[in-house]
């Protein structure tokens, strides 16, 4: 079969919940793919950034297939051998009392909404069923209802309503703003990515996140990071927050805590504030399995072993040095932290974003618009400098061939 064959078949039998960019993939390996006709690539999404270890890195992987062998699943109504050892790990790894165990980002950010609720209630004393949590315009937490509720994104959240009541939005990026908001004595928390993935790699100015965190301490509320995207050293830190030494209340992981090889999701939080759920309020079938157990484990040593953010920095900073240098028109500007970068493209020639990216698959490197005129940029951690310029070299060819069609 060939590539054409593959995408039929996802067209007749799969819902069309996506629009891809039309490459099938076979193969991955660190920061390479390899489409079913043999062709390579450079991966410059990382499926979402939840690749930061390089695909099919050997570590995880011989972790995943080791404990495969002998335990996948018990539930949690039982105890296992593996659960306690990794929230051991994670806990000391971030620097929390505890961990709850889930499998997507969503769900952990629902975990962390529930959580935030009931601490409301239980601590701050908000009178029931009344607690607000603020949250950003432009924010991108997941798909479920809850999360839809939150957003701001027509595609995201229309016809499915009736939305989720108890959410505040304020502008990113706008203190005042969640100064005012924060004065109800009935907000909860303040949800926040430190940096906007979804919205096109919107990095908030040098001490935001620093006096947003201090402002909701002014006032008795909850700051939760979502860190399902910005985590795991793909800033250039171990977490986004870390960049302005700020401990968040409560610390959304997801994606490449499990490097790629299958959905592992935590929140963290101490005591005071994850004990406010009691046991049978919350959970997952899957939740903390001791297979996720043992690749977050894995995925979390190569993290530290490899200095995957000490290389995102440093190779972030190259990466967008060599990307101002390029001289075309299309690049309106280059934004980003660590290895999260992204460009936004004028468009020219009546070709815009999505005909860049076709381009650049041409020439071998995958990479994906975020809304119109946004190209993200997300190559695994594990990339070397050599291969970042060399990827530099596939846009800047990329362009011009575009803007001399
Ligand atoms: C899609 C976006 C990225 C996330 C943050 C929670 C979640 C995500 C900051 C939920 C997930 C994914 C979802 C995927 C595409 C991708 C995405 F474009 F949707 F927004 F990365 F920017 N918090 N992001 O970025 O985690 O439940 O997916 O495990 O839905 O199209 P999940």
């Amino acid at each position: 079969m060939q590539s054409k064959d593959f995408i039929e078949l996802e067209d007749k039998y799969g819902a069309h919940n996506y629009h891809p960019l039309p490459v099938v993939l076979s193969k991955g390996e660190g920061v390479y793919l390899w489409d079913v006709e043999g062709k390579k690539y450079y991966d410059f999404l990382s499926a979402y950034s939840a690749v930061n270890q390089g695909h099919c890195h050997p570590k995880i992987v011989d972790a995943l297939v080791e404990q495969s062998k002998t335990l996948t699943l018990t539930s949690r109504a039982f105890f296992n051998d593996a659960l306690g050892p990794y929230e051991k790990y994670i806990t000391e790894y971030f620097g929390y009392d505890k961990v709850l165990p889930m499998n997507s980002g969503a769900e952990a950010d629902e975990t962390a909404l529930k959580l935030c609720r009931r601490w409301g209630y239980d601590k701050k004393g908000i009178p029931e069923n009344q607690a607000k949590v603020i949250v950003c315009e432009g924010n991108f937490h997941g798909r479920t209802i809850t999360i839809i509720s939150m957003s701001t994104d027509p595609d995201a959240y229309k016809g499915f309503g009736p939305y989720t009541p108890g959410f505040v939005t304020v502008p990113y990026n706008d203190l005042e703003a969640l100064e005012k908001e924060l004065q109800d004595p009935n907000v909860a928390g303040f949800l926040v990515e430190p940096i906007q993935g979804e919205a096109g790699v919107y990095v908030p100015d040098d001490g935001y996140l620093k006096k947003a965190y201090d402002l909701c301490k002014a006032n008795n509320v909850l700051f939760i990071a979502d860190e399902v995207q910005t985590g795991i050293a793909r800033t250039g830190k171990l977490l986004a927050c870390d960049h302005e030494n700020v401990r968040p209340d409560i610390l959304i992981l997801g994606k490449a805590l499990s490097g790629g090889v299958m959905p592992i999701s935590a929140v963290l939080a101490d005591d005071d504030i994850m004990l406010v759920i009691k046991p049978g309020e919350h959970g997952s079938t899957f939740g903390g399995n001791p297979l996720a157990s043992k690749v977050a484990v894995a995925a979390l040593e190569v993290v530290k072993e490899e200095k995957l953010a000490e290389r995102a920095e440093r190779l972030g900073e190259l990466f967008r040095s060599e990307l101002k240098k390029i001289d075309s028109g299309m690049i309106e500007l280059v934004r980003g932290k660590g290895l999260l970068n992204a460009i936004v493209i004028k468009p020219t020639n009546g070709k815009e974003a999505w005909d860049v990216c076709l381009k650049m698959k041409e020439n071998g490197l995958l990479a994906k618009p975020t809304h119109q005129h946004i190209i993200r940029f997300a190559p695994p951690l594990v990339i070397t400098e050599e291969q970042i310029l060399d990827a530099v070299d596939i846009i800047k060819k990329s362009l011009s061939e575009i803007e001399n069609s």
